[in-house]
């Protein structure tokens, strides 16, 4: 017997030669693999369309039972963007100055970072992800019920993922900051208890005097096994 909650639809699939699929992916590699994590933001604004339009690309991202974990919070006001930089600056002199393992800040020594994180104040916007690790439906008696999420963390990398490929594509520059802790977040935001600060990425145009660590990514042969 079919389950009452299962209605599927017929599949759209747009089925493309291999000679598309090269050209789609030529393209979409030669966007995406342009990106660079950037430290350095010019203030030149970015309009709520285009991030609206990024932010429904990563809303497209598959999840555990479709419960898509996420909210995507656009920090736009120059007193909230004051008030993460400093709690940011706060907690990342700690770990730069004391937390840190030495071989941490070993491995961070190539990226040049340090606990200044001006870009929270001077690029146009953030867009804090947060994770919602259970849903929160109120109940008859007054009392919450809470409802499981499933892999949660693989389905908010998923779609922040989304969400720098969409943003990249577009022409704009991204940072994935994770300054540790983030609860501080939580607090300036005021997101509830069941939504967790995942990821903090500034969003703009780099500075005009930009600069960026010199990196490489590995070759696919050192990343792509064959069985
Ligand atoms: N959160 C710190 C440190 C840092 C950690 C890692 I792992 C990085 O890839 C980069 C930085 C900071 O943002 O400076």
């Amino acid at each position: 017997m079919s389950d009452p909650d299962y209605h599927p639809v017929p599949l759209a699939f747009e089925r493309l030669t291999p000679e598309e699929q090269a050209a789609r992916l030529d393209e979409f590699h030669r966007r995406v693999t342009a990106r660079r994590t950037v430290r350095q933001f010019s203030p030149d604004p970015v309009p709520d369309a285009i991030v609206d339009r990024a932010i429904a690309v990563a809303g497209s991202a598959p999840s555990g039972a479709n419960l898509q974990p996420w909210v995507f919070v656009v920090v736009r006001d120059p007193e909230v963007k004051r008030g993460i930089r400093e709690a940011a600056e706060a907690e990342e002199r700690a770990f730069y100055e004391q937390r840190a393992p030495e071989d941490w800040l070993e491995a961070l020594r190539p990226l040049g970072t340090d606990w200044r994180k001006p870009f929270l104040e001077i690029a146009p916007l953030l867009i804090v992800v947060f994770r919602i690790d259970y849903g929160v439906e109120p109940c008859a008696d007054g009392e919450e019920r809470r409802i499981k999420h499933y892999y949660v963390s693989e389905s908010v990398g998923i779609a922040c993922g989304l969400l720098l490929a969409a943003l990249q594509v577009a022409g704009l520059a991204t940072l994935t900051h994770t300054p540790s802790p983030m609860g501080f977040l939580s607090r300036i935001l005021g997101r509830p208890r069941n939504e967790k600060p995942y990821l903090l990425i500034p969003v703009g145009y780099p500075a005009p005097d930009a600069v960026v660590p010199t990196i490489t990514k590995k070759p696919l042969d050192e990343i792509r096994i064959l069985r």
